[in-house]
């Protein structure tokens, strides 16, 4: 029994984006793919000899593998411990929970999120530091300008390890320690909200439904929504973590929790719903024939949240994605608390959550979170909405028209172009930018372009600072039209469009989304040719 080291040789994609390296399950299983990110993972850190590394993944198709390797790996690089899901199952919010509260190096994610799984699925891997949250992208860079020299690996040479059992065992001299996925995270969601209010609203008859969508919120939630707070079993779809999550596509948005919506519409439908994603960080909250866009569920927490016991210490700020819409920045102003406009990704909230600068963050992309981690949180965020409404007594309709009364509304959707040709989505993109001095100015449909820019952002903790971070089309009446193009993508690329407009009169507030927004909708195709470049005539979806 020893450590091996590998003559290897780099590829040149290990690229990480949004959230971590996503590729199809087919890259990963090249000889030495992993491996080589693995290793330019720990070439990259320094002084964790001894240390604890946290280690987990959704369950999707590779993952025990991959958990396999990185574990020999861990224990030829010098980590003292790992400690790992049993089964290789640990959600994001709770990877980060565990490094936070065993005070381990970091943690390695095992997800491709909501992309789908199976052998022609996609997979993915991430590194969080110590604070609990994805490795900034000072880190990132380096571990990738790594991979892209890499000439070796360490590994242990392949010892027996039972990933199903709860205990200790050992690969050389470093300790793996099987935990219950569940317990810790379960014991955190205890602290932060009020579960015997929400156990007398449940008792009362207030119905609801999750939808695990055959990935790891499953045990989660029956554990935390049927066992602690006593809802019916049945309460939790689809709650058994499948490794191609039942052929679904576990994305929590009216698309494709399609089954949960249906049920939401229907005449009997509960009074509350909700879904979450592949590695449990997303969430989506419904109530009975109506959708909470997630700016408006941040901006709905931000306004309620301090009758949940975990926030009664007040609200010191909040931190939005740049295309997430405005609706918390009323809610911010109002209650004069602080405000950060940062970029998509959740790395970015972090800083701003260790310094304590930020209690509460949220992205379009059915992303919320709090300082309780440094991941958002699709159960968390569940709880909450659950303790607000055993607090206010009302439905989750009543709740989001209550703000639009006090706040007025904000129109928001987002049209995604999925897989479309990478050249034409770039050329889009380059064309926007050149036209951004004749943009400003320009009328559209009676809309008055007041600037147009890329947005970047400077960390106004750390000093980090990062450009091309969405292209901004912002008008005199305060709407926005924002371009990107996806990180998180694995084929082609995808063109997302941000469309939003303030609406302050409550007689105007009724309307359909995609209505309210129609001339912005025309408006966006107009300025970036989106048909003529990408060929389609419609957006794969709309959330
Ligand atoms: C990740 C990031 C989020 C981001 C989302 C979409 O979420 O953590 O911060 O908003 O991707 O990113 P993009 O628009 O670049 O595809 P997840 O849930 O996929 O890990």
């Amino acid at each position: 029994m020893s450590i091996q080291t590998k003559i290897t040789t780099p590829f040149d994609d290990q690229k990480p984006g949004t959230s971590g390296l996503r590729k199809k399950v087919k890259v990963f299983q090249q000889p030495n793919y992993l491996e080589n990110f693995v290793q330019s993972i720990f070439d990259t850190l320094e002084e964790f000899q001894g240390k604890t590394l946290v280690l987990g993944g959704d369950g999707r198709y590779h993952n025990r593998e991959a958990i396999h390797t990185i574990l020999h790996m861990a224990a030829a690089n010098g980590f003292g411990k790992v400690l790992v899901g049993r089964g290789g199952v640990l959600s994001t919010p709770a990877v980060s929970h565990l490094i936070r509260k065993y005070d381990a190096f970091g943690g390695i994610v095992l997800s491709a999120s909501h992309n789908p799984a199976g052998p022609d699925g996609d997979f993915g891997i991430k590194y969080n530091v110590s604070n609990g949250g994805p490795a900034p992208e000072s880190i990132t860079n380096a571990i990738f300008t790594h991979s892209k020299a890499i000439t070796q690996y360490r590994i242990w040479s392949d010892t027996e390890v039972d990933l199903d059992y709860l205990g200790d065992s050992e690969i050389g001299n470093m300790v793996v320690r099987v935990i219950d996925p569940v317990y810790d995270y379960a014991q955190l969601m205890e602290e932060l909200f009020d579960f015997e209010a929400i156990r007398a609203l449940l008792k009362g008859g207030f119905r609801i439904l999750f939808d695990a969508m055959h990935a790891v919120t499953g045990p989660y939630a029956r554990e935390i929504l049927e066992n602690r707070l006593g809802a019916p079993a049945g309460t939790v779809l689809n709650g058994v973590v499948k490794d191609d999550f039942g052929g679904g596509h576990p994305d929590p948005n009216l698309t494709y929790a399609a089954d949960l919506v249906a049920r939401m519409w229907a005449d009997d439908a509960p009074d509350f719903g909700a879904a979450s994603d592949g590695d449990g960080d997303r969430n989506m909250i419904l109530g009975r024939k109506f959708f909470v866009t997630p700016s408006d569920s941040l901006a709905v927490l931000a306004e309620n949240g301090t009758c949940a016991p975990g926030y009664a210490r007040g609200i010191v700020g909040v931190a939005r994605s740049m295309p997430t819409s405005q609706s918390v920045d009323r809610v911010a102003e109002k209650k004069n608390f602080a405000c950060f406009e940062t970029p998509t990704g959740w790395k970015f909230f972090g800083s701003l959550l260790d310094a304590g600068k930020a209690t509460l963050c949220g992205e379009e992309s059915f992303g919320t979170g709090s300082d309780h981690v440094r991941e958002k949180d699709g159960l968390w965020a569940v709880l909450f909405w659950l303790n607000i409404l055993a607090h206010r007594k009302t439905s989750v309709e009543a709740v989001v028209k209550d703000l639009w009364a006090i706040y007025g509304r904000t129109y928001y959707a987002r049209h995604d172009y999925e897989d479309v040709d990478s050249a034409a989505a770039s050329t889009l993109m380059s064309e926007l930018r050149a036209n951004f001095a004749t943009l400003t100015g320009q009328v559209h449909e009676g809309l008055t372009i007041k600037l147009a820019d890329e947005f970047g952002y400077t960390d106004p903790v750390n000093g980090e600072s990062t450009i091309k971070q969405g292209v901004r089309i912002l008008f005199v009446d305060g709407s926005r039209i924002v371009f990107r193009l996806s990180g998180t993508g694995t084929s082609g690329a995808t063109l997302r469009i941000y469309l939003e407009r303030f609406e302050p009169n409550p007689s105007l507030q009724h309307k359909d989304a995609q209505e309210a927004l129609a001339d912005l909708i025309r408006i966006a195709d107009t300025l970036a040719g989106i048909k003529q470049h990408t060929g389609r005539q419609a957006p794969t979806v709309i959330t």
